[in-house]
């Protein structure tokens, strides 16, 4: 048995099984991780989130492109032009497949190995106990039939910084954007959540970078920013987007050994 963890797949059907033949995954034995953003910007969205619904052993965090389709399918969001999900919309399956993307978390976390998995990243000021606290609210809401008044409330850049003392819808669209938005950030936790690059506004950091992060004796394993192309410079911080939807490559790497196995996406 084998735990592998692949980056963002959006909806790239065939470079995902191209992946998983390449490690000669075993669905019956085998661990399955993935960093969130199954679906959208690629072609086949409802092939994947279905397939990746049949695993036995499979452990999902949402990003943020996952949140908008269960947005979209609530009736809270349209989709833009760029938006890839119309074959899930009119798919007969589309209530299940939403129901089980909903009661996903946010933030899968491993206590016999000390590590996150999370789609984007977690603010400087948070702790361990402060992010399983987070992402559990934000779960607790998704799973009850609150959740179309989150998705209602869901988008937006403010407030852009994390603070304990915020309620309500603010406190929880910051949760959101922390963990399945966050690239940048200042040491004071303001989050810059325009910039898509990998250069950094002035006096801000990867969050990964941020001086005195209150999670670096965590491990912690992310997708969504590809432009980092899967290096950090820091072995306890590991970005495994790399680009698939863009043509460059989809990644997975075991656990075990954190040997990294690639296929390039380009058509
Ligand atoms: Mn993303």
């Amino acid at each position: 048995m084998a735990t592998y963890v692949v980056g963002d797949i959006q909806g790239c059907l065939d470079p995902f099984t191209h992946l998983l033949e390449k490690i000669k995954f075993n669905s019956n034995r085998d661990n399955l991780w993935l960093t969130g953003d199954l679906v959208n910007r690629g072609p086949a969205s409802l092939e994947v989130l279905r397939f990746i619904k049949t695993l036995k052993h499979s452990q999902v965090v949402l990003g943020n492109h996952d949140l908008h389709l269960l947005s979209v399918l609530c009736g809270k969001a349209n989709l833009d032009t760029q938006d890839t999900l119309g074959a899930i919309l009119s798919a007969p399956d589309k209530e299940e497949l939403g129901t089980w993307l909903r009661h996903r978390p946010l933030l899968h976390y491993d206590a016999a190995l000390n590590v996150i998995l999370v789609h984007a990243g977690l603010p400087p000021q948070w702790d361990l106990s402060d992010a399983l606290q987070c992402a559990n609210e934000l779960e607790t809401i998704l799973k009850s039939q609150q959740y179309p008044a989150f998705f209602e409330c869901m988008y937006g850049n403010v407030p852009s910084r994390w603070d304990n003392s915020l309620q309500g819808w603010d406190r929880l669209r910051v949760i959101a954007n922390c963990l399945t938005r966050l690239r940048f950030c200042d040491q004071e936790g303001n989050l810059d959540l325009n910039t898509k690059g990998n250069i950094a506004k002035k006096d801000y950091f990867p969050w990964f970078k941020v001086p005195h992060r209150r999670s670096k004796n965590i491990k912690i394993l992310f997708g969504h920013w590809a432009a980092l192309a899967g290096k950090t410079g820091d072995p306890m911080v590991v970005a495994l987007d790399t680009g698939c939807v863009w043509g460059h490559c989809l990644t997975a790497m075991r656990l075990e050994d954190e040997k990294r196995f690639t296929v390039s996406c380009s058509a």
